[in-house]
C-alpha cells in the first residue's frame, strides 16, 4: 500500500555510503530523455515503454562506464593481481532492474517513469535475456561476477557473445518446440562492442620448426584460416559499492573483410560464403546441459575464446613490463568445467614459440596460473576430443599436449614404479580404437588447483572420478561449495520478503547473509509469522495470476506449490515426480471425498534437442496435465502446470511463490545443484536425495526443516553392485504397478498406446539406471508427511522462516570469499 519510494531507502544500503550526493549535475531521467533524442535518434518530447526503457538503459550505463574506468585505472594504479574467470557461458538474466538497485538509482527511475505514467515493472517487460548458458553452470558464473563486483575484486570475465542463445522453448499439443533465440535482433545497449580490440584467431595450417641462435629447436604455427575475435564488453556493478567489473564476450568477425576484388573477379557468393563461415563460430550456444556435444564447431568455439582472452591478459601484463615469471603473481585464470582447457596449450604456445620461454619456465608459470573446477562426474559429460581432430584444427596444441604427457607420465613411472597401469589410466590421451585428449586430466595437470562444488561432490571426485590423481596431486584438491547472489534472489526477486527483513534485521543482510541467522529469534513472534505468510501468499498470487494468463489455468494460491524447475534430465528424474503425481491423481479418484490439501505441481526446464528421452519425459508431463486438469473429480485437489521456456526471469517469479522445492536427483549425481538454494533462502521447504548441496542445506537449516528422502550415494553404489532389479519393485508394489501400467497404456494418449513405452522400457528392461523405482515409495511416503505438515500453518511457517535463517551460508560472497583465500591469493580494491 505504500508508495515504493517512501520504503525503498529503508530496504537498502543508504546512497550517501558510496557516493557523494551531486556526484552529477544531471537526473536519470533528464539524462535518459536526452538519450532518447541523441542517443536513439527519436522524439523525446513524448515517451512510450520502449523509448523510456532504452533511454534508461544508456543513462543507467554512463554511470556504469564513469565507474568502470575508474575502477581499471586504479586496478592499473595499485598494481593489482587479476582474476579471469573463463566460462563458455554466463546467464545474467535481465540487467536494468539489477543495475539501477546496485547503483542506488531505483528512486530516480521511479521517479522518472512516473512523471511519464509508467512503471518500472512494465518497462522491464521491454528488456529481452540473455540465454547464453545452459543451466546451473552459467547462472553460477553471473552469481560469481555479481559477488566479485560487490567484494570490489579485479575481475574479469570471459566468454562468447553468442548471436543466438539457448533456444527459445515452445510447447505445442504437449510437445518441446525449439525456436531461435534472436535476443540481439533489437541490438543490445548493455553490451558494448570494442571494435578495436581485435584478435586474429588461427586454426588448422602448419607447423615449422627452426633453431633458434642458442641452437633450441623452435616451432612456428603458419597458414590455416584466420577468425578475428573482436570484444564486447557487459558491465556488473557491484552493489553500493561503486565498484564495476566487465565480462568480455569475444564475437568472430570475419578475417578477409569484404574484398570489392572478388567481386570483380565474380566470386560474389564465394566471398560472402567465407564472411559467413567466419561469423558461425559465435553463432549459437550449443544446447546440452552436462553433456557436451563432440562438433568441430564447438572446439572451434572453445579455442576461439580462450585464444583472445590470453592475448588479452599478456597484452594488460606486458603494459607492466614484469619479466614473466611475475605472470602468476599479476594474474589468476579460473577455468569454469574444461571447456576453456584448452588454455593451457595456448599459453604454453604463447610462451614457447612467440616469447621464445624454455619448456621448463613456461610450465611453471602455466602451473601456477590455472586453477579448475569440476561441475560433473556423468561420464558422458568428461569432455574428450579424438587426437585427429585436434590434429587437424590445433596442429601445434596437440604436439603441447603430446609433450605435456610424456612429461608428466615419466614422472608417474618414476613415483610409482609398483604400479604399471597407473600411467595409462592417468594419461592425457585414451587408448582405444580412436585415441582422445581427456580434457579434464588436461586441467588437472596444468593447474594448481582442482576444485569441486559440493562437500560429496568433492568427496567423489577424490574417492572415485579422480581418484589417481589425489595420490600424485595430494594438495591440488579442495571442494568451494556453490553460492548465489542475494542480491538476485533475495533482494531483487522477492520485494515483500526483503521489506519484511529490513524491517527486523537492517539491511545488511544484502551483502552479509548470515544475518538471516537472527530470524530464528523471530520464529515464535505471531504477528512476524503472519506477516511472513502474507507476504508468501502476495507472491503466489503473483505466480497464479501468470499461469492463469499464460496458460489459461485458474490454480488456488491457498494450494501448495510444489515446483521442481530445472535442465530436463534422467538423472534429475522429473520422472519420479510425475510418477507420484499420478498415483496421487488414482488415489483421489477412488477416494472421491478425500480430505486433503489441494496441490498445484509446476514443471518448467528445457530439454536438449538431441536428447529424445527428457523430450519424452515433457511430453509425459504435458499429457498428464491435460488429463488431471480436466478432470471434474480431481480439478479442486490437484493441478499440473508446464510453464514453457524457463528462464532466470522465470525463476525470479518461481521461486519465491515455492511452498516444496523439488531436488530429487538421484544420489551421486548432481554435483551441488543451485536452485535449491534459491527456494529455500526465499522460504520453501525442500524434499530432496542426499545429493550435492542438499546435504549442506540440511546440515544448516536442520534436520526437521528439510524433507530428505531415499537412497544415499553410497546406498545407491552398493545397491548397483549386489545387482538392481527394477522387476522386484513392479512386482511389490502394487500403487506403483497401476501407475506404470498406465503409462504403457493409452491412457494419457487416448488411442496411441505406446507413446511412453521408451519411458517404461527404460524404467524396467533397460533396468531403470536412475534408480527412480528404488526410491519410489519412500518419495511418496515423504509427500504424505508434506501434505500432512502443511495443513498446520504454524508449524510450517516456522519451518519456512528457518530455512531462510539456515540460508546465509549459500551465499555467493560466502564462495567467492573461499575462492579468494583458498585459491586466488587476491585483494579487494575498494
Ligand atoms: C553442470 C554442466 C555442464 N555440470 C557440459 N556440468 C555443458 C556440462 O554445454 N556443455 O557441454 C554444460 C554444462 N553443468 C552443473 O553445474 C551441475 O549439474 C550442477 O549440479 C551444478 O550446480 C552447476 C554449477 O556448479
Ligand atoms: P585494458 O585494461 O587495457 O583493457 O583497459 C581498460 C581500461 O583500463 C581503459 O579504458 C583505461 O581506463 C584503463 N587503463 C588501461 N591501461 C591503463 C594503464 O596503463 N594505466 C591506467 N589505466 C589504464
Amino acid at each position: 500500500s505504500k508508495d515504493v519510494k517512501d520504503y525503498l531507502h529503508l530496504l537498502d544500503k543508504p546512497l550517501d555510503e558510496f557516493e557523494a550526493p551531486g556526484a552529477r549535475n544531471s537526473t536519470l531521467g533528464e539524462d535518459a530523455l536526452w538519450h532518447v533524442l541523441y542517443s536513439l535518434g527519436q522524439d523525446n518530447t513524448y515517451l512510450n515503454k520502449r523509448k523510456a526503457y532504452w533511454g534508461l538503459v544508456l543513462a543507467v550505463r554512463d554511470r556504469m562506464l564513469e565507474k568502470w574506468t575508474a575502477v581499471q585505472r586504479k586496478y592499473y594504479a595499485n598494481d593489482d593481481k587479476r582474476l579471469y574467470y573463463l566460462s563458455l557461458e554466463f546467464l545474467p538474466g535481465k540487467f536494468l532492474r539489477g543495475n539501477l538497485l546496485a547503483l542506488g538509482l531505483e528512486n530516480e527511475a521511479h521517479e522518472f517513469l512516473h512523471e511519464h505514467d509508467l512503471s518500472l515493472d512494465e518497462i522491464v517487460d521491454e528488456e529481452c535475456e540473455p540465454g547464453l548458458g545452459n543451466g546451473g553452470l552459467g547462472r553460477l558464473a553471473s552469481c560469481y561476477m555479481d559477488s566479485m563486483a560487490t567484494l570490489g575484486l579485479p575481475a574479469y570475465g570471459y566468454g562468447i557473445r553468442y548471436s543466438y542463445g539457448l533456444f527459445r522453448q515452445e510447447i505445442r499439443n504437449g510437445h518441446q518446440v525449439e525456436q531461435p533465440d534472436n535476443w540481439l535482433h533489437e541490438g543490445s545497449h548493455w553490451l558494448i562492442p570494442r571494435p578495436h580490440n581485435l584478435f586474429p584467431i588461427r586454426f588448422y595450417g602448419t607447423v615449422n620448426e627452426w633453431l633458434d641462435d642458442d641452437g633450441m629447436l623452435r616451432h612456428d604455427w603458419r597458414g590455416g584460416d584466420l577468425v578475428m575475435a573482436m570484444a564486447n564488453d557487459m558491465y556488473v556493478p557491484g552493489y553500493r559499492n561503486g565498484h564495476v567489473n566487465s565480462i568480455r564476450l569475444w564475437e568472430a568477425r570475419p578475417h578477409k573483410e569484404f574484398v570489392l576484388s572478388s567481386f570483380n573477379a565474380g566470386d560474389y557468393i564465394g566471398s560472402v560464403q567465407e564472411k559467413i563461415s567466419d561469423e558461425n563460430i559465435s553463432m549459437v550456444l550449443y544446447p546440452s546441459d552436462d553433456a557436451p556435444e563432440g562438433k568441430t564447431l564447438r572446439l572451434k568455439q572453445q579455442y576461439f575464446f580462450v585464444a583472445a582472452t590470453m592475448r588479452d591478459m599478456v597484452r594488460r601484463f606486458k603494459k607492466l613490463n614484469k619479466p614473466w615469471d611475475q605472470l602468476p603473481e599479476k594474474n589468476v585464470v579460473q577455468l569454469n568445467e574444461t571447456h576453456p582447457a584448452i588454455a593451457i596449450p595456448e599459453l604454453m604456445r604463447m610462451l614457447l614459440d612467440e616469447e621464445l620461454l624454455g619448456w621448463e619456465e613456461a610450465w611453471c608459470i602455466c602451473q601456477k596460473l590455472f586453477a579448475y573446477t569440476n561441475h560433473t562426474i556423468l561420464p558422458e559429460a568428461l569432455e574428450t576430443w579424438p587426437v585427429k581432430l585436434i590434429e587437424r584444427l590445433l596442429p601445434r596444441h596437440m604436439q603441447i599436449i603430446y609433450e605435456i604427457n610424456r612429461r608428466f607420465l615419466e614422472e608417474v613411472r618414476l613415483h610409482f614404479r609398483d604400479e604399471p597401469e597407473l600411467p595409462s589410466r592417468v594419461s592425457l590421451i585414451s587408448a582405444g580404437p580412436e585415441q582422445r585428449v581427456r580434457m579434464s586430466h588436461l586441467a588437472i595437470v596444468g593447474s594448481f588447483s582442482v576444485n569441486g562444488v559440493s562437500s560429496l561432490h568433492t568427496q567423489i571426485l577424490k574417492d572415485r572420478v579422480f581418484h589417481d590423481f589425489i595420490r600424485i596431486f595430494p594438495d591440488r584438491f579442495n571442494n568451494k561449495t556453490n553460492g548465489i547472489t542475494p542480491r538476485r534472489w533475495l533482494r531483487q526477486c522477492n520485494v515483500p520478503l526483503s521489506w519484511l527483513l529490513s524491517e527486523h534485521l537492517g539491511c545488511n543482510w544484502i551483502t552479509d547473509l548470515t544475518q538471516l541467522k537472527k530470524l530464528r529469534e523471530l520464529v515464535d513472534d505471531v504477528e512476524f509469522r503472519h506477516d511472513w505468510e502474507q507476504c508468501r501468499l502476495t507472491n503466489k498470487k503473483r505466480l497464479a495470476d501468470y499461469i492463469e494468463k499464460v496458460n489459461g489455468i485458474t490454480v488456488n494460491p491457498h494450494s501448495i506449490f510444489d515446483v521442481q524447475v530445472k535442465r530436463f534430465h534422467e538423472y534429475k528424474r522429473q520422472l519420479l515426480n510425475i510418477l507420484h503425481i499420478i498415483s496421487l491423481y488414482n488415489n483421489i479418484r477412488r477416494n472421491p471425498d478425500v480430505k486433503m490439501q489441494p496441490c498445484t505441481f509446476i514443471f518448467g526446464g528445457k530439454a536438449a534437442p538431441s536428447y529424445q528421452m527428457a523430450k519424452d519425459i515433457i511430453y509425459l508431463i504435458n499429457c498428464v496435465a491435460r488429463r488431471v486438469n480436466s478432470d471434474p473429480h480431481t480439478r479442486n485437489f490437484l493441478k499440473v502446470i508446464f510453464l514453457a521456456n524457463y528462464n532466470v526471469s522465470l525463476a525470479q517469479l518461481l521461486v519465491p511463490a515455492t511452498d516444496v522445492s523439488e531436488q530429487i536427483s538421484t544420489a551421486g549425481y548432481e554435483a551441488s545443484g543451485t536452485g535449491n538454494m534459491k527456494f529455500a533462502l526465499n522460504g520453501a521447504l525442500t524434499i530432496g536425495t542426499r545429493d550435492g548441496a542438499n546435504i549442506e542445506i540440511g546440515e544448516r537449516v536442520g534436520d526437521g526443516n528439510i524433507y530428505l528422502f531415499g537412497l544415499c550415494e553410497k546406498e545407491v553404489l552398493a545397491l548397483r553392485r549386489r545387482g538392481y532389479d527394477p522387476w522386484e519393485f513392479y512386482k511389490n508394489d502394487s500403487e506403483l504397478r497401476e501407475v506404470l501400467d498406465m503409462i504403457n497404456s493409452d491412457q494419457f494418449t487416448p488411442g496411441d498406446s505406446t507413446a511412453f513405452s521408451s519411458i517404461f522400457n527404460s524404467l524396467l528392461t533397460g533396468g531403470d539406471p536412475f534408480m527412480v523405482l528404488a526410491d519410489y515409495r519412500a518419495y511418496v511416503e515423504t509427500h504424505k508427511r508434506i501434505s500432512h505438515e502443511y495443513v498446520d500453518r504454524d508449524l510450517w511457517i516456522k519451518k519456512s522462516i528457518m530455512n531462510t535463517a539456515g540460508m546465509g551460508y549459500f551465499s555467493s560472497d560466502r564462495a567467492v570469499k573461499e575462492y579468494i583465500d583458498g585459491i586466488w591469493s587476491l585483494e579487494p580494491d575498494v
